[in-house]
This record gives structure tokens, C-alpha cells and sequence, in this order.
């Protein structure tokens, strides 16, 4: 299906057949509008390189992977340097995959990747719609260096469809005065921490349908410091693997993880730590 087939490795335990299964992964190999070191376009191949170094099993959901039909489709055939074809790619690979009635994981590649997904998510869900947003920088520039299209910009590109009261931002501890006083008006904004004001904003969203948007850099540099803008004050890896525990309860139905960037991941352990990450988001999917 529609990508290509360059690709080495496949995440682990993925199927063959797109058709068969219930949930896709998509690498978005972007990072054209990176705004310090860029190298995000490595990260999808990196973590399923990784992948096959997990088990299967997860001891917190008490599920393994083999129980889940899933296809990695690999990375998309971008038009390197074009922003906007690019993302019109993005787009209609997830306008494909919800029409489908499946559920999509896209790896990054840098955040502004999310935009064209959460836009074809919103279509399809509308105003019922929560946004959970993990990340260390709010992302809500109106531009960056004059550019709307930018991985710092993506949230506030976001809100100009979809109502900020229904996007939730976790961990934030990075971004301009401006941005701060935009959150206070326009989105639910929870600065530094993720599990606390997160378990407080799941018992409210009940059956409504959850995106959720992961950006790499919300857990600490100490953590995970592969990434293009790492930002120190940040949650453990412990927090975030329970944060997913915590959302797994919930109606998710579209996952990201983007702004893992390999060549400064020390012992792949950024990318390891993405790959984790997935392996519990696949295993919280209903399908
Ligand atoms: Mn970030």
C-alpha cells in the first residue's frame, strides 16, 4: 500500500497484508521545518530497527502483541524540502487509512507532521473530538521566523479548526510569553507535569473519541536525548509509559510519536524507548 518499498525492517510482529489488519504504522520520514538540529527523518526506521530488542509482552497491560493484527506500511516516498506536498502526502495516507475503519500510529519525523492527521481525524470525528498533547514546547507560535508551516507552530495551526478547549497539552515547559497567553485563552495547558493533571482529564473525557499527539522531547533529555530540541525539566520514562497506561482505558483512535532524531540518541536509547511506547499504544487499541 502506497509506500516505499526501500524499507529493511518492519516493526516487530507486523503482518503482511493491509487488509487483514486492524491497525497501520506509517513512517513520515520529515524534518524540513526542524527549527535547531534536524535528523527526525532517521527515527521511524530507527525504532522499528530497534523494536525487535522488546518483548512482545507487556507486563502492565498484560497483553502481547501477538494477540494484534497490524501492518507496518514503512516510510512515505516524501518529496524532500517540499513542506506543503509533503503534507498533502500525510494527509491523504490517513484519509485512506481512517476510511478504512483502521487505526493509525504515524511515526515521526518532526511534529508538523500531525497537522495533516489531526485535520483528516477532526473530518472524520468532528467537534467530539480530544486532542492529548505530550510535548516539552507548547508548539503555539503564530509563526517561526515568519513560517506558519513550522514543527513549532503545529498546535496553534491546529486550533484554527479544531476548538482549543478540546485540546489538552501535557508537560509544557518550554515557549515564548505570547504562547503562554494564547494557552490561557485558547487550549487546557498543564505546565512541567504529565500523570497528575493527565489522570484528572481522562476521568472527564468518557467515551468521546481520543487523539493523541506524542512528541519525544516531553520526557527528559536524561531519558531520552535523542530528539532535535531537548528540553531538561522533563518526566521519566517510567511517568510516560504510565501516562499510556492511563490513556488506554480511554475510546483512543489515532496515535503520533514524532521528533526522535538517531544520530544523538546514545545507545539507541530514545529510539528504544519510542518503540516501547508504541508496543503499549497498539496494545491499548480496542481493534
Ligand atoms: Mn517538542
Amino acid at each position: 500500500m502506497f509506500i516505499k518499498e526501500t524499507l529493511h525492517t518492519r516493526f516487530m510482529g507486523s503482518l503482511d497484508n493491509y487488509s487483514q489488519t486492524d491497525i497501520v504504522i506509517v513512517g513520515v520520514p520529515m524534518d524540513f521545518t526542524c527549527s535547531f538540529r534536524p535528523g527526525t527523518r532517521f527515527g521511524p526506521q530507527k525504532i522499528r530497527e530497534v523494536s525487535i530488542g522488546i518483548e512482545e509482552y507487556s507486563i502492565s497491560m498484560n497483553k502481547s502483541l501477538n494477540d494484534k493484527k497490524y501492518y507496518d506500511a514503512g516510510d512515505l516516498d516524501l518529496p524532500f524540502g517540499n513542506v506543503d506536498r509533503s503534507l498533502d502526502m500525510i494527509g491523504n495516507v490517513c484519509k485512506q487509512i481512517l476510511k478504512d475503519d483502521k487505526f493509525p500510529i504515524f511515526i515521526g519525523g518532526e511534529h508538523l507532521i500531525s497537522l495533516p492527521i489531526i485535520k483528516e481525524v477532526y473530518n472524520k470525528y468532528g467537534d467530539d473530538l480530544v486532542i492529548l498533547h505530550f510535548d516539552a514546547h507548547a508548539d503555539l507560535r503564530e509563526n517561526y521566523i515568519g513560517e506558519c508551516n513550522s514543527h513549532a507552530s503545529v498546535i496553534r495551526r491546529i486550533t484554527e479548526f479544531l476548538n482549543g478547549k478540546n485540546i489538552f497539552q501535557f508537560g509544557i515547559r518550554s515557549g515564548t510569553k505570547e504562547e503562554f497567553n494564547f494557552a490561557k485563552n485558547n487550549t487546557n495547558m498543564y505546565l512541567f507535569d504529565v500523570l497528575d493533571p493527565l489522570k484528572e482529564v481522562v476521568s472527564q473525557i468518557g467515551r468521546r473519541p481520543v487523539y493523541v499527539t506524542l512528541d519525544i522531547d516531553v520526557i527528559d533529555p536524561a531519558f531520552a536525548n535523542g530528539t532535535g530540541t531537548p528540553e531538561p525539566g522533563g518526566c521519566t520514562s517510567k511517568e510516560i509509559l504510565q501516562a499510556i497506561l492511563t490513556i488506554s482505558k480511554l475510546n483512543l483512535i489515532g496515535f503520533d510519536l514524532v521528533e526522535v532524531s538517531p544520530m544523538y540518541d546514545q545507545s539507541d536509547r530514545t529510539a528504544l524507548l519510542a518503540a516501547k511506547i508504541i508496543r503499549e499504544v497498539i496494545l491499548a487499541c480496542k481493534k
